[in-house]
């Protein structure tokens, strides 16, 4: 464990690897796949419930982050439409009972897989009470979809409790990322997860060079909220006495994300 402030950035470790598929239903949702030629207009944040959809739960095995073995991939562009809802819930993954902020119930967030050159749609809504978020597609280049990249006060407005807001963008590039959240330190709170952009180049292919592909999600852990911390670290006296990079209590190796918070 990094005992750096740092070191909060989870680590995703996507590997194939010889293993049956997991089981247990996907709390996330994955919606209809269509052509497309453009991003359409720009979304803006709106005070309507997020965009209802006809929703087909795909990936049953979400929980274990196992990638898809059905998810085909393919050279054919297609739009991919999320819908998640921001909640706290609280869980004890080690032990210790605190909130969390989740995407569907789910902490961290549900496992996104995509095709290079596909156009992704999240429909967020925000219902923490108290809290604004936005969500970074971390290492996305985002070109000509710069207010898509999620700084908020920079490149939008926080998305406030209630509020809804649609992230549209094309994906332009391929590999292991992850997303989070660009609030203060919140994604120390459980809010991101793991984005794995496939390629019709990947020299290894699956069934032919490995049975399957396995993300491996490592990150610190506090016990207390990220709101707490950040606001000891910029006051006077510290947090917890100091104004150095606080150590975490713990580090969480999620192959499972749900097991704590059910
Ligand atoms: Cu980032």
């Amino acid at each position: 464990m990094l005992h750096i402030w740092a070191a909060l950035l989870p680590t995703i470790l996507a590997f194939a690897s010889a293993q049956n598929n997991g089981k247990g239903g996907a709390t996330y949702s994955q919606v209809t796949t269509v052509s497309v030629a453009g991003l359409g207009p720009t979304p803006t944040i709106e005070d309507s419930p997020v965009p209802t959809q006809t929703t087909v739960a795909v990936a049953p095995n979400a929980r274990s982050y196992q990638l898809n073995s059905s998810f085909e991939i393919a050279d054919k562009p297609a739009a991919r439409t999320f819908d998640w809802t921001i909640s706290a819930q609280y869980g004890a993954p080690d032990g210790y009972n605190r909130s969390h902020t989740t995407i569907n119930g789910q902490m961290p967030g549900p496992l996104v897989e995509a095709n290079e050159g596909d156009t992704l749609a999240f429909n967020l809504l925000n219902a923490l009470p108290n809290d604004t978020v936005s969500i970074h597609w971390h290492g996305m280049f985002q070109n000509g979809t710069a207010f898509m990249d999620s700084v908020p006060g920079v490149t939008q407005c926080p998305i406030q409790g209630g509020k809804s807001f649609t992230y549209q963008f094309k994906v332009t590039q391929y590999g292991t990322y992850w997303y989070h959240s660009h609030s203060g330190a919140q994604y120390t709170d459980g809010l991101f997860g793991p984005l794995i952009i496939h390629s019709g180049d990947d020299p290894l292919v699956r069934g032919t060079d490995f049975d399957s592909e396995q993300v491996i999600l490592l990150n610190d852990w506090y016990h207390d909220e990220s709101s707490t911390i950040v606001e000891g670290l910029l006051s006077v006296d510290g947090y917890k006495g100091t104004t150095a990079a606080p150590s975490p209590q713990s580090g969480l190796m999620r192959t499972r994300t749900t097991s704590a918070i059910e």
